[in-house]
C-alpha cells in the first residue's frame, strides 16, 4: 500500500478503498481559523454536543486580525468562549497562522486532521492525512461524526537529486503546478517519495504539501522519517514521532518524476497559481511591492534565508517590503538570534504573525501594482487591488528582488551558506488556552456580539424547481469570486445576510439584488467551479439568496461538498455543449426532483425559454442523496441523531 492508503485504511469507518467511491474516515484532530470558525462553532452548537470527541481540536485566530470595527474582536471572544466550554484549545490572536502553529505544536504523523481551511494539507509535511473541509464537516467531526470523502487516486511524485543553491521548496510545488495545473489534483492524493525526500527539511515539505491545495488535490503527504523525528524532537515532542512510509511495492495510479537538481527558480504569474514561468521567461519586470509570509512560506527557515539576503542592505527605494513571520515561535526566535534586527534594519515592514496581506487584510498594492508574494494564491482581486498583478515566488527570490527592485533570480547573489534548523525550538505555549475542565464547562458563558446572526438552513428539497438562471460564469471560478474576502468583507463572516451583499460582486455587482428579486434561481458555470478556499460562505450566501442548484462543467472538491452540506443541488452537464445553449435569465424547470435524485445519477431539465430538454449529472452517494433531500447536513445529522 501507499502511505496515504495505509493511514486511510487505519481510519476507515465505512466504504471500500476503491478510488471514486465514497469512504468514511475517523478524524483524530480538527482545526479551525476565525474566518470560517465562527460559523463552524455556531453549527457545532446547533448539533447540541457538549464536548468535542476528537483527540485534539484547536481554534486559531489568524485571519481577521485587522479589527477595524467591533466585529472581529467580538467574533474572537465568541470563539474563545465556545472553546472553553466545549473542550477546544484556543490559539489566541498573535500566536500565529493556524497551519504553521499546528505543524509546530500539534500535528502527529499517521493521524487524520480536518480543518476549515483549504491549506490544512500543510500537516502532510509530517506524514499526516490532513484535509481541508467546510466548517460544517469540521463541526460534525468535532462531534465525533465520520468525515466522508471520495476515495482518492494516489499520485506518486518521485523526487530525485537535490535542490541547487537558492532553488527552493516553493519551486518544487510551482513545478508540480506547472505540470499538473489547478485541476490536476482533483480526486487525488499527491504522495512524495524517492531519494530526494531526505534532502528536504520539514518546513520545506510543508511548503509543498500546503500549496498542493492549489492543485485541487484532496491532500498531499510526505513520509515520516528521521528528518520528521528531529523536527518533532526540536519541538519537544519526540514521543509523537512514528516512522511511516509506503510499501516498497506500493502501486500508484499515476507517477510524476521530478529531479530536484534540474529545477530553477520559478514564479506563478497573474492570475493563477499554475501560470508558472521561469525568471528568464518573464523577462524584465519592475516591481512595486514584496510580501513575505503566509502559511506557505513563513517558517523560521524561510525567515533566516531572507535575513541572510537582507543583511546590511536596504530595500529598493521603489519597493515596499512587508514580512509576517508565521508564528509567535518564529518571531520570538528571530528576535532572540538577532535576525529580526536585520530585517528591521533593511527597511522591512514587520507585520504581526497572521495571514494579513494573503487574504487582503492590508498591504493592498498600488493601482496596477506589481507585487511579489511568497503566498499560495494570486487570484484576481484577492490582494484588495482589482488590477494588482501578483506573482507567487520563493522567499529567496522575494528578498533578492526587494533589494534590486526588479524580478531577480536569487542564484545571481553568489554562494549560499548552509541553513540548518535549530536542535531545539523556543517553546512557550502561553498563547494557547486550554479548555475548561469537564466539571467547570457548564458554568462557562458563551459571549455573542451583535454581528453574529443566525445562519440560513435549507428546508427539505423542493420536488419541482422552476427557476431562472440568475448568473452565468466561465471556467475556474474561485470561491474568492463567489464570496470575496478582504478587509471590508471578512468582518461579516458571522453575518450571512450582510455578507451576501458581496456575493459574486467580482463577477456581477447586480447579482445580489437580482437573486433576491428572483427569490429562487440557478447558477450556471464552467469547469473547476469553486476552486480555492474552503469557505462555506460560498455556499451559505447563495443559499440565503435563493440559489437552489448550481449547474457547471465540473466542481472543485471542497466547494461541491459545501453545496451538498447546505442543501444546494450540484449538477454537471452530461453534454458540455449544453452550456452554450443556456443564457442568463433563461427559465429552467426540473420536475420530480426527489424521485429523480433517488432513482439515479441524472436529472432532466427543460430550458423553458429556449424550448429544449437536456440531461445533467447529479453523481452522489446514497448518504449525499439523503442529505440533499433532507435539506443539508445539519437537518440530516439532526434527523439521524
Ligand atoms: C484562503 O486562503 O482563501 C483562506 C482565507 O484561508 C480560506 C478560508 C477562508 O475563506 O476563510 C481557505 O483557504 O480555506
Ligand atoms: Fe491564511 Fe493565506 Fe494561508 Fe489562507 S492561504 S490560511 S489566508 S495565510
Amino acid at each position: 500500500m501507499t502511505l496515504a492508503q495505509k493511514i486511510l485504511k487505519d481510519h476507515l469507518v465505512s466504504g471500500e478503498m476503491v478510488p471514486g467511491s465514497e469512504i468514511g474516515i475517523k478524524i483524530d484532530q480538527t482545526l479551525t481559523q476565525d474566518a470560517t470558525g465562527t460559523m463552524a462553532y455556531l453549527e457545532f452548537e446547533a448539533m447540541g454536543v457538549p464536548r468535542v470527541k476528537t483527540e485534539r481540536s484547536v481554534a486559531y485566530i489568524d485571519h481577521n486580525t485587522l479589527q477595524s470595527g467591533f466585529e472581529n474582536a467580538d467574533d474572537h471572544r465568541f470563539i474563545g468562549s465556545v472553546c472553553k466550554k466545549h473542550g477546544i484549545y484556543f490559539s489566541r490572536p498573535g500566536n500565529g497562522i493556524c497551519h504553521q502553529v499546528h505543524l509546530e505544536r500539534f500535528g502527529i504523523p499517521g493521524k487524520t486532521l480536518i480543518g476549515s481551511d483549504s491549506h490544512t494539507p500543510t500537516g502532510g509535511g509530517i506524514g499526516m492525512i490532513a484535509i481541508g473541509a467546510g466548517g460544517m464537516d469540521v463541526a460534525v467531526a468535532m462531534g465525533g461524526g465520520t468525515y466522508y470523502i471520495t476515495c482518492p487516486k494516489i499520485v506518486k511524485v518521485e523526487l530525485t537529486g537535490k535542490l541547487q543553491p537558492w532553488v527552493a521548496a516553493k519551486d518544487v510545488i510551482l513545478e508540480v503546478l506547472r505540470r499538473l495545473s489547478v485541476k490536476g489534483g482533483v480526486g487525488k492524493i499527491i504522495e512524495y517519495c524517492g531519494e530526494g525526500v531526505k534532502t528536504l527539511s520539514v518546513p520545506e515539505r510543508a511548503t509543498i504539501t500546503n500549496m498542493g491545495a492549489e492543485l485541487g488535490a484532496t491532500t498531499s503527504i510526505f513520509p515520516s522519517d528521521e528528518t520528521t523525528r528531529m523536527f518533532l524532537k526540536a519541538q519537544g515532542r519526540e514521543e509523537d514521532y512514528r516512522p511511516l512510509s509506503a510499501d516498497e511495492d506500493a502501486v500508484y495510479d499515476e507517477i510524476v518524476e521530478i529531479n530536484l537538481s534540474e529545477l530553477v527558480p520559478l514564479a506563478a504569474c497573474p492570475h493563477s497559481p499554475d501560470n508558472v514561468k521561469s525568471v528568464e521567461e518573464i523577462g524584465n519586470l519592475k516591481i512595486d511591492q514584496v510580501c513575505i509570509g503566509s502559511c506557505t512560506n513563513s517558517s523560521l527557515l524561510d525567515m533566516l534565508k531572507v535575513a541572510h539576503i537582507l543583511k546590511g542592505k536596504t530595500v529598493h527605494p521603489d519597493v515596499s517590503l512587508s514580512i509576517a513571520p508565521g508564528s509567535k515561535q518564529v518571531l520570538n526566535m528571530l528576535a532572540e538570534n538577532g535576525a529580526l534586527a536585520i530585517l528591521i534594519d533593511a527597511g522591512a515592514r514587520i507585520l504581526e504573525s497572521a495571514c494579513g496581506p494573503c487574504i487582503g487584510m492590508g498591504q493592498s498594492p498600488n493601482s496596477k501594482g506589481i507585487s511579489l508574494r511568497t503566498f499560495n494564491r494570486n487570484f484576481e482581486g484577492r490582494s484588495g487591488t482589482k488590477d494588482g498583478q501578483i506573482y507567487l515566488v520563493s522567499p529567496e527570490m522575494a528578498a533578492v528582488s526587494a533589494l534590486t527592485g526588479v524580478l531577480t533570480d536569487p542564484r545571481t547573489i553568489g554562494d549560499m551558506p548552509e541553513f540548518v534548523l535549530p536542535e531545539v525550538f523556543t517553546i512557550n505555549d502561553n498563547m494557547i488556552v486550554p479548555p475548561a475542565a469537564e466539571e467547570e464547562m457548564e458554568s462557562v458563558e458563551v459571549l455573542r456580539g451583535p454581528n453574529i446572526q443566525p445562519f440560513p438552513v435549507s428546508g427539505p428539497l423542493d420536488d419541482t424547481i422552476d427557476a431562472k438562471c440568475s448568473l452565468k460564469v466561465g471556467d475556474n471560478i474561485t470561491t474568492d469570486h463567489i464570496m470575496p474576502a478582504g478587509a471590508k468583507i471578512l468582518p461579516l463572516r458571522s453575518n450571512i445576510p450582510k455578507i451576501s451583499e458581496y456575493c459574486f460582486a467580482v463577477c456581477d455587482e447586480k447579482f445580489h439584488d437580482r437573486a433576491l428579486e428572483l427569490k429562487k434561481s440557478i447558477v450556471v458555470g464552467g469547469s473547476n467551479y469553486g476552486q480555492g478556499s474552503s469557505r462555506e460562505h460560498a455556499a451559505l450566501a447563495p443559499l440565503y439568496l435563493g440559489v437552489k442548484a448550481v449547474l457547471v462543467k465540473s466542481f472543485a472538491r471542497i466547494h461541491m461538498a459545501n453545496l451538498i452540506n447546505a442543501g444546494i443541488i450540484p449538477m454537471t452537464f452530461v453534454d458540455e455543449q449544453d452550456y452554450d445553449r443556456i443564457d442568463q435569465m433563461d427559465e429552467l424547470k426540473i420536475e420530480n426532483v426527489v424521485q429523480q435524485i433517488k432513482a439515479g445519477t441524472t436529472l432532466q431539465i427543460t430550458n423553458v425559454t429556449k424550448g429544449f430538454d437536456f440531461d445533467v449529472k447529479v453523481e452522489l452517494s446514497e448518504r449525499q442523496k439523503e442529505m440533499l433531500i433532507a435539506g443539508g447536513l445539519l437537518n440530516y445529522t439532526r434527523a439521524n441523531a
